[in-house]
């Protein structure tokens, strides 16, 4: 036995090497507060510290880290949007995210896996081509495939013209990826700590000190943090936190279900998505089958399951795959999506000056955190909007200019 080895049993002296370091004593001034240490939060201090030298953060979080929205999607990662808007947003997005690995030295297990949006009528098949035809001319690869190409695609997919909405067409997106989700908060807040932000979990704010116009601070039950800027990123909770600052948000607050199956061996490479049928389905890295479908059919703020929600996806993912017949559910969960008219986030400047937004994400907030974190840390550093975010500016519902993206949503709404 190496010598090395048994003074190590012996000694009992063990060096801890534990991911965070403790957390650090709370302190009642910050440069920039960030409420909500979800993948966001955590990206947007990341950038903040590492591109804009601003390292005196603090980033609240009423629970813990990544433990809201972060831990509850089913982590499809594309760029296959309707707008050229939207295309460019998460162009950067996914670009960022196939190097994050190396950047935050953790291993994200991202998986390029293509993505299938199914059409099974013809304005679905319509609305492909148009995305196909806006996604290539913004430099991103998409194209509609007919069903041999499918059949090739996604030989488990049940291509036969007896069900009730047989499959047409799809639009295919060949760097359509998965990643391991919670991964990415934490490798960003890892790296953040390293930077010298200060994350505070079971830390909620409560208010916030506005005077003249201008954020203040924010008041938790720790006590009063007295700053110059504040970034809020809370997910399902932006109406919430965003009524403290005084503002009014267009966004209703809905449910979206999802459920894993237990693991087999790889056999679904592809992500399949239905728009139409309301349903999606990917295997996970462990050999979940990962499903969801459409938002709840009412507005609530409970992150609860139903029965409805699994019936309704099974009646669709039957047709698609009937292998899934065999198969047993495991989990079954929510997230609490915050939906905007135009099914686009809200993200930059708001009316209260040095208080920033980040909300609106709707059933996509996961495959934006790399690109809204490096731009919102951009927009509170220098105050201004940057140039991919003012497209998604607060006040684009006041100047009727909206950025349509339901034609691009996975998830029925
Ligand atoms: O936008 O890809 C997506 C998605 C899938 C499930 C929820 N959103």
């Amino acid at each position: 036995m190496p010598l090395s080895l048994l003074r190590y049993g012996l000694l009992g002296r063990r060096d801890s090497d534990a991911y965070f370091p403790p957390e650090p004593e709370f302190r009642t001034k910050a440069e920039v507060v960030i409420i909500g240490a979800g993948g966001h939060g955590c990206a947007a201090a990341y950038y903040l510290a590492k591109e804009h030298g601003v390292r005196d953060i603090m980033v609240l979080d009423k629970g813990y880290l990544g433990g809201g929205n972060t831990a509850r999607n089913t982590t499809i990662i594309r760029s296959n949007y309707l707008t050229p808007e939207g295309v460019a947003f998460y162009k950067e997005s996914v670009d960022l995210f196939r190097d994050l690995d190396r950047e935050l030295g953790i291993n994200l297990m991202y998986s390029e896996r293509g993505h299938l949006t199914l059409a099974h009528t013809d304005a679905a098949m319509r609305t492909s081509r148009w995305r196909a035809e806006v996604n290539k001319h913004m430099g991103v690869d998409s194209e509609l495939v007919y069903p041999d190409e499918i059949a090739k695609l996604c030989p488990q997919l049940n291509l036969s013209d007896g069900v009730r909405y047989p499959i047409l067409g799809a639009l295919y997106h060949p760097p359509g990826a998965i990643a391991r989700h919670d991964a990415v908060a934490w490798g960003y807040a890892r790296e953040a700590t390293r930077l010298g932000v200060r994350f505070h979990q079971m830390t909620q704010a409560e208010g916030l000190l506005v005077e003249g116009g201008r954020v203040k601070g924010v008041v938790t039950g720790r006590g009063t943090i007295h700053c110059g800027k504040v970034l809020q990123a809370v997910a399902g909770s932006s109406s919430i936190v965003a009524k403290m600052a005084g503002l009014k948000l267009p966004i209703r607050t809905i449910p979206l279900q999802a459920c894993v199956t237990e693991p087999v061996k790889p056999i679904l490479d592809p992500i399949i998505v239905s728009g139409s049928l309301h349903a999606y389905i990917s295997q996970s890295a462990r050999g979940e089958f990962v499903m969801g479908g459409s938002t709840d059919p009412y507005p609530l703020y409970a992150s609860r399951s139903t029965l409805d929600f699994k019936e309704g996806l099974m009646m669709h993912m039957l047709e698609l795959f009937p292998f899934l017949a065999e198969m047993r559910l495991l989990r079954q969960w929510a997230g609490i999506a915050d939906m905007t008219p135009d099914f686009s986030p809200v993200m930059g400047l708001t009316p209260v000056e040095n208080y920033y937004i980040d909300a609106g994400w709707g059933t996509w907030g996961f495959k934006a955190t790399p690109v809204s974190g490096k731009r919102m840390a951009e927009c509170v550093a220098t105050d201004r909007q940057p140039d991919l975010l003012a497209p998604f500016a607060l006040d684009r519902f006041e100047r009727f200019a909206p950025v349509g993206e339901k034609g691009a949503a996975s998830v029925g709404h």
